[in-house]
């Protein structure tokens, strides 16, 4: 957690744009020492933030990195309560892992972990989840919302509708959701999500939604394996992309439909995610961990269960499994 002073020293040096602001200025405008807004300063030197200093006229922005810095985040994000913890950190194993222990020793509502690089990113099933350097958005959102545990895989649904939203919003793509948790563009994946629990029998503790984004990576990136079936923003729009700025927005549109869900229940949800849903009315394949069950896709129920109608007619609701369309 940063101090509200950088993001006011952050807020004042880009509002001032191309112009030197003095240090003293900077100190008046934070309510601190000039000390303190050298420190500043440094830290976000530190953090990628390219700062020209001139004697006797001040500091002024050259360029911002394209980073998932709290600072880079903070900045411009128009949230209440999503983000207003914000833990970032390099490099992790997992920001699943971080953000189960945060929520453990009670993070709030809204407490985002993002990281520059996950080294043991996993998807679900323990699968594992490419997360290079500096090219992605590795995060994990904990919301904490009063409700039993039969209700979470609505979570995997109300962020796979954000995240489209998001896209959409930021560039001139439009991507297709993959029951539950695959959002693609072009039939290639471009982001997955896990929603993972800490509940009682009754009641939910904590929601972790972990979202995995590929946005700057180029055909490279991706190891061998996943080559065929992983594509990124930047390899589909055909420039790089700001990340923060997606995060920004990702997280106003979860705070907008999670809010929407609180009120009025999943009905909403629930037609916003068929608008973009991929496989409804197609011939699917769904592996399931009790075996496989193929027939035609009909939607999902009230509570985001997907419903599949075999040959003989029989209806069968899935509540987890991968799916594969047009078979
Ligand atoms: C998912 O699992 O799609 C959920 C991925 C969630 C990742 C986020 S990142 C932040 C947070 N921290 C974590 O550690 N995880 C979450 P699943 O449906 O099981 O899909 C996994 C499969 O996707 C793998 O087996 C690969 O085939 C493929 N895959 C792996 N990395 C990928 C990538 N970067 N882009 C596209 N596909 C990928």
């Amino acid at each position: 957690m940063q101090s509200t002073i950088r993001k006011k020293v952050l807020q004042a040096l880009f509002e001032s744009d191309q112009e030197f602001l003095s240090g003293q200025a900077l100190a008046d405008i934070a309510g601190c020492s000039r000390t303190a807004i050298w420190k500043h300063i440094e830290e976000l030197r530190k953090e990628g933030f390219v700062l020209e200093a001139v004697r006797k006229k001040g500091y002024r922005i050259i360029e911002t990195p394209d980073s998932v810095t709290e600072s880079k985040i903070r900045l411009g994000l128009q949230t209440r309560t999503l983000g207003t913890m914000i833990h970032y950190e390099e490099s992790v194993l997992s920001t699943q892992r971080i953000a189960h222990t945060l929520a453990s020793d009670g993070a709030e509502e809204g407490t985002l972990v993002i990281a520059d690089e996950q080294t043991a990113g996993r998807g679900r099933l323990m699968r594992e989840w490419h997360s290079s350097k500096g090219t992605g958005i590795w995060m994990s959102l904990i919301l904490k919302p009063h409700l039993p545990p039969q209700k979470a895989p609505q979570f995997t649904l109300i962020a796979a509708v954000a995240v489209v939203q998001a896209i959409e919003e930021v560039t001139g793509l439009h991507p297709q959701i993959k029951w539950p948790n695959d959002i693609l563009i072009n039939g290639k994946k471009v982001t997955g999500i896990l929603t993972e629990l800490q509940a009682e029998s009754d009641k939910i503790n904590s929601i972790i939604i972990g979202i995995g984004m590929n946005v700057n990576q180029t055909k490279d990136h991706f190891p061998d394996e996943i080559q065929k079936i992983a594509t990124s923003l930047s390899i589909e729009e055909g420039r790089t992309l700001s990340r923060s700025v997606i995060v920004q927005r990702l997280l106003e549109r979860i705070e907008a439909l999670y809010s929407l869900y609180m009120k009025e229940g999943f009905t909403p949800i629930k037609l916003l995610w068929e608008s973009y849903a991929i496989s409804i009315g197609k011939k699917i394949r769904a592996r399931t961990i009790n075996g496989t069950i193929e027939g035609r896709a009909l939607g999902i129920t009230d509570e985001g269960v997907l419903k599949i109608e075999d040959s003989g007619g029989t209806i069968h609701q899935i509540y987890s499994a991968d799916i594969e369309v047009n078979v």
